[in-house]
């Protein structure tokens, strides 16, 4: 069932649980040809979580910014396709929390093992901020970091399971969040890491 956690934003709690095997067997197989990498803040900083894309863009941050392409620089050929399979959840989540029409265009696959955490962010690197992100958490579970439109708000705590599925949308699709240190376990499908997807319409 859907569970409104702010204004425009919806918690489908263990949506993707049933899918959650096909999901890692599509992960593995895009990893192959598009393997996780580390990235760096444009400020030179590395980060914790480790990152690939599959879609039409994929998202890449360095030292020349944070930024969207059509080519994974380290494989010199275009991000893999989303699965079909992907397309379909990302798709009925979204039609859940209101949105008919979502067709991503980006899917980032997030990689946090034991410590990996993210400072709180806004997305703000796609061109319509009327398009919602859905997100897909598998594996560890995570502390999901849900703050305001403003950077000084202290955020609220959400504890993101395995299968669950958020739709952020409406006044929170430009909130600042993030996630806390993965704290260690072990998830009988993922190991000891947490996998996270974002599908996102970018352009
Ligand atoms: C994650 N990833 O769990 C999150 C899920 C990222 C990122 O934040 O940028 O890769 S997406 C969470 C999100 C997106 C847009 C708005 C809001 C949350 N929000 O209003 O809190 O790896
Ligand atoms: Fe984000």
């Amino acid at each position: 069932k859907a569970i409104p956690l702010a204004e425009g934003a919806v918690v489908l709690r263990r949506y993707a649980l049933d899918f959650a095997e096909n999901i890692m067997d599509e992960i593995h197989t895009i990893l192959d040809q598009a393997p996780l990498k580390k990235m760096y803040t444009p400020s030179g900083l590395p980060m914790s979580v480790l990152s690939s894309s599959c879609g039409q863009y994929g998202w890449l941050s360095d030292q020349q910014g944070y930024r969207y392409t059509h080519h994974d620089p380290q494989q010199s050929k275009p991000w893999p396709d989303i699965p079909k399979s992907f397309m379909q959840l990302a798709q009925n989540a979204a039609a859940q929390a209101g949105y008919q029409n979502f067709i991503p265009d980006s899917c980032l696959i997030n990689c946090y093992r034991t410590g990996a955490k993210l400072s709180l962010h806004q997305d703000k690197d796609e061109r319509d901020f009327s398009q919602p992100i859905v997100s897909v958490s598998l594996g560890l579970s995570a502390i999901f970091l849900f703050g305001g439109l403003e950077r000084h708000i202290r955020p609220l705590r959400y504890r993101l399971e395995h299968g669950d599925v958020v739709v952020w949308g409406g006044a929170t699709r430009l909130a600042f969040h993030g996630i806390e240190p993965i704290v260690a376990g072990q998830h009988p499908l993922t190991g000891d890491v947490r996998f996270n997807l974002t599908f996102r319409k970018v352009f």
